[in-house]
């Protein structure tokens, strides 16, 4: 990667990954790109930003052309619980706005990066250990753009010879940007309650186990998958990720080893809970760690100590 536009920069994972990218890149080689453009954030104020809605192919044509760039990071998609309440909408932009994405990467023959996620699996998936190649039938409109994704993913692959990589992220806990309406969000939301009233609800109930992984952890695996050498790549579209299998109630002793008096009670949310019931407990990455050396740093007491000593400064 040489010179990398994203969309989504204001996102929960772009917002970290455009700050690192303009570490390792030089902030002239990083095009940061969003449908809002607000004053005050770093992504804006801090290198190249450019207004982009991703159903406008002609605007994302002209940038890609404009600043030569060699690489395409396209992280802008509705998340699971919103795109459920929006299924029409959520079509429209999360494949709309992909397929915009890969013609402009078979045009300008750019290396690609999209994420897909543990919503790609359904009801009838394997839960435990879940295999890298299995069966997705998902339930949600989420999970069918994650999937037609990872089919378009390799679609341009074989037919256009364009190099796409994508892997299926966990839930994401970041103390930096918060995630907006997906269905692993309380594991964000929990952290930053702890903090301001030592308690927190659950949305989701206790002994659902899901995926999750540490920001930091999901920022150094793109750089890194999207640096190792292609022939290696056999499930580029998509790898499975994840860093650990937790639910709320290990999340709630995590926080107690530092804030003794912490308080989970539940208030089940039917909508999310029903995603979250069709999704893996714990997914297999062994073909992530064997073809391009994933290796997370953060399990979930690591994860646990860092977000509270960063979220503190913030929230108290
Ligand atoms: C969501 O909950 O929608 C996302 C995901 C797991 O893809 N965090």
């Amino acid at each position: 990667m040489k010179k990398i536009i994203i969309t989504g920069a204001l996102g929960q994972i772009g917002s970290e990954l455009t700050t690192r990218l303009r570490e390792v890149y030089g902030t002239e080689n990083v095009v940061a790109t969003d449908i809002r453009q607000p004053e005050h954030s770093k992504v804006v104020t801090d290198g190249i930003f450019e207004v982009l809605d991703v159903t406008d192919a002609e605007r994302m044509r002209a940038l890609v052309e404009d600043y030569t760039v060699d690489t395409f990071i396209h992280l802008a998609a509705l998340l699971s619980a919103v795109a459920e309440a929006k299924p029409q909408l959520a079509w429209t932009l999360n494949m709309g706005g992909l397929m915009n994405a890969l013609e402009v990467s078979r045009e300008f023959d750019l290396k690609f990066f999209t994420p897909s996620s543990i919503g790609a699996f359904g009801p009838e998936t394997p839960k435990d250990q879940t295999p890298q190649v299995t069966i997705q039938r998902p339930t949600t409109m989420y999970g069918v753009t994650k999937v037609s994704g990872e089919l378009l993913g390799d679609y341009y692959f074989q037919k256009f010879g364009v190099d796409t990589r994508s892997v299926r992220f966990p839930g994401l806990i970041s103390y930096d940007t918060l995630p907006g309406g997906g269905t692993t969000d309380y594991a964000v939301d929990i952290y930053y309650e702890a903090l301001r009233n030592n308690a927190y609800t659950s949305f989701i109930d206790k002994g659902t186990y899901m995926d999750m992984m540490y920001m930091p952890d999901a920022v150094d695996l793109i750089i890194q998958l999207m640096e190792a050498d292609s022939d290696q790549l056999t499930h580029r579209n998509a790898y499975n990720v994840s860093a650990m299998s937790i639910a709320p109630e290990d999340v709630e002793k995590a926080i107690q080893k530092h804030q003794p008096g912490f308080k989970l009670s539940y208030d089940v949310d039917p909508v999310r809970q029903g995603i979250a019931n069709s999704w893996p407990n714990a997914i297999d990455t062994s073909a992530a760690q064997e073809e391009w050396g994933f290796s997370p740093k953060y399990d979930l007491e690591k994860m646990t100590a860092d977000m509270l000593s960063k979220l503190k400064v913030k929230v108290v």
